[in-house]
């Protein structure tokens, strides 16, 4: 019974640590391997050599890329990652804008928090960042979609000569924690507890 016992609680813990352990993005094709498939796109975006362009190529105004998504309801936080830069020439005079955002569903409307909220002179050109942030959420409603990311580039309109852009790639989100490792932990612990309860009838 003890060996028994030992074999569950470690199966458990593997179980337990390996999903946690496993990359659980939950955004599709967040690596822009050919196309925009799984993003929502509005303005004038595209992919090229596996990397999205937003704005590219475009007049003024607001370029964007959304992806809507479910989260589990036991997820208290997000590890939010993804790679970018600006590309082409900076406009002089004025200035475009990069927005990255995570909004939350609340049932009635999405509320989006600013990950990302840069202008072109501020940003530094083809010179690729990483941005890594574990983002704490509150409230959200468990209906699917309740999540979404989005990426916009507002352009301005002058000098209509010069083009912006940003190239965007890796795009990952993983829900902390994630509901695959908790059901599994969760099937460990029933194991574990129907383990104990045949001991104590013996
Ligand atoms: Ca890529």
């Amino acid at each position: 019974m003890k060996m028994k016992f030992l074999v569950v609680l470690m199966i458990a813990l593997l179980l337990a640590f390996g999903g946690i352990s496993a990359n659980a993005n939950i955004i599709q094709n967040g690596t822009f391997n050919t196309d925009l498939s799984g993003w929502t796109e509005v303005g004038n975006n595209t992919v090229i050599s596996g990397v999205a362009k937003i704005g590219q190529p475009g007049p003024g105004g607001i370029s964007y890329i959304q992806q809507e998504f479910f989260l589990g309801a036991t997820t208290t936080a997000l590890d939010i990652s993804f790679e970018y830069t600006w590309e082409i020439t900076r406009p002089s005079p004025g200035a475009d804008i990069f927005i990255a955002s995570f909004g939350l569903w609340d049932g009635s409307g999405w509320n989006d928090v600013e990950l990302i909220n840069q202008d072109s002179n501020a940003g530094v050109f083809n010179s690729t960042v990483s941005f890594n942030e574990l983002l704490t959420i509150g409230a959200f409603n468990n209906s699917n979609p309740n999540a979404r990311l989005t990426f916009s580039l507002d352009e301005t309109p002058t000098p209509s000569t010069v083009g912006t852009r940003i190239a965007l790639d890796n795009v990952s989100v993983n829900p902390i924690p994630e509901p695959a490792a908790m059901l599994l932990f969760g099937i460990g612990l029933l194991g574990l507890a129907g383990v104990s309860r045949r001991k104590k009838q013996i």
